[in-house]
């Protein structure tokens, strides 16, 4: 169909004077898009094998005069259509140099929004991603975020927090110590309680986000270099069932879900009483797997009513004020809710594994 159209239209050309070719090319002209088109178009009309070349070799056999007539109709046609042509490229090049610069414009004072730099929390670690909504929903409650240093002292790890030189407690964490046995990383979030209890007068309460660090053998479920939340609230009257209150809505508000949790007596020198709060393993369901060593539970959430030696130290009277104070370890809350089985996975840094988390 195609072939058989162009075909006539040779034909057609063969027939057309001067004239109504260069109507033709004119109204044609008027429809350009773009500069291929343009060329497109003079190659066509102005080219070797074009309808005025084709014009101007069959004139070899007329008569002098009409050769003569034709053939300068035919070059001034020729001249007005290179010229416009020109013309036209001239102005399409402007067009499409604005229109490429509209549509590649950047807005330098926009900020950016690059998924792979982490701005926004599909690009964030699950750890922080867990870690901001327990600082939200704390925030929301009316607590304080606070931070506190890598390298501790012997007083802010263990002395304020009742653990005295020589107690066989210190031995419940390994502890990097620097060479000047002074200086330690340190090996909980619970030196942020001290740090806390330097900067305010009760009542107060707060959370202290931050990494730990333990000489430890690792496994599905213990890293050396791992994260913790710690939680500290004083005030007057405070019992037990405000700590109960707080862990609930804490659990309640990261898993939207029901949970089965446990209580039990735990012992740290920095509570009295203390408490373990245990997480059925989701990775299991509580049948018992590497993560959970076979018990079906996770410890996650230690924590008690902060120990009167503790109050003392941060020169508070537990005549006057009680509190209650709490140790999460955030990447098991992390492996609980994304349903990760190995600890290792989260802080291989490997990007295909990291880059898979969203919030709620
Ligand atoms: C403590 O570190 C206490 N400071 C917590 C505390 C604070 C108790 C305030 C009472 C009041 P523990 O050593 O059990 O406790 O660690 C707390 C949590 O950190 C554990 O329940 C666990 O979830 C996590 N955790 C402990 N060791 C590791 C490890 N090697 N790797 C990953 N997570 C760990």
């Amino acid at each position: 169909m195609s072939d058989s159209s162009s075909h006539n239209n040779h034909n057609n050309d063969h027939h057309k004077t001067p004239h109504e070719l260069f109507d033709e090319f004119l109204n044609k002209a008027k429809e350009l898009k773009n500069r291929a088109e343009a060329l497109d178009l003079k190659s066509k009309y102005l080219g070797k094998n074009g309808p005025f070349s084709t014009i101007l070799k069959s004139l070899k056999d007329v008569a002098i005069e009409v050769k003569k007539e034709i053939g300068q109709q035919c070059n001034t046609y020729k001249d007005q259509m290179e010229l416009l042509i020109k013309e036209k490229l001239e102005e399409l090049e402007m067009y499409e140099m604005n229109r490429a610069l509209e549509e590649k414009w950047i807005d330098i004072t926009l900020r950016n929004s690059n998924r792979e730099m982490g701005l926004n929390s599909a690009g964030l670690h699950p750890v922080s991603i867990v870690q901001r909504e327990i600082e939200d929903i704390f925030i929301s409650m009316g607590f304080e975020v606070l931070d506190g240093p890598y390298i501790e002292d012997d007083h802010h790890n263990f002395t304020a927090l009742n653990v005295p030189a020589d107690h066989p407690a210190r031995d419940m964490q390994d502890t990097f110590w620097f060479p000047d046995k002074k200086h330690l990383l340190r090996t909980h979030t619970s030196t942020i309680q001290v740090h806390g209890m330097e900067m305010h007068k009760p009542p107060f309460k707060f959370v202290g986000p931050g990494k730990v660090f333990r000489c430890e053998r690792t496994d599905a479920s213990h890293e050396m270099v791992f994260h913790q939340l710690e939680g500290m609230m004083v005030d007057k009257g405070i019992s037990v069932s405000h700590l109960i209150y707080f862990m609930k809505t804490l659990l309640s508000e990261i898993f939207r879900r029901d949970v089965d949790v446990r209580l039990r007596p735990g012992f740290f020198p920095f509570v009295e009483p203390g408490f373990e709060l245990d997480i059925k393993c989701l990775i299991c369901q509580g049948k018992g797997c590497s993560v959970c060593k076979k018990l079906g539970w996770v410890e996650l959430l230690p924590c008690g009513m902060v120990h009167p030696n503790v109050l003392r130290a941060g020169k508070i009277d537990p005549s006057e004020y009680q509190g209650f104070a709490f140790g999460l370890g955030l990447d098991r809350l992390v492996m609980m809710r994304y349903v990760i089985d190995d600890i290792r996975l989260i802080h291989a840094g490997d990007l295909r594994f990291i880059s898979q988390f969203k919030a709620y």
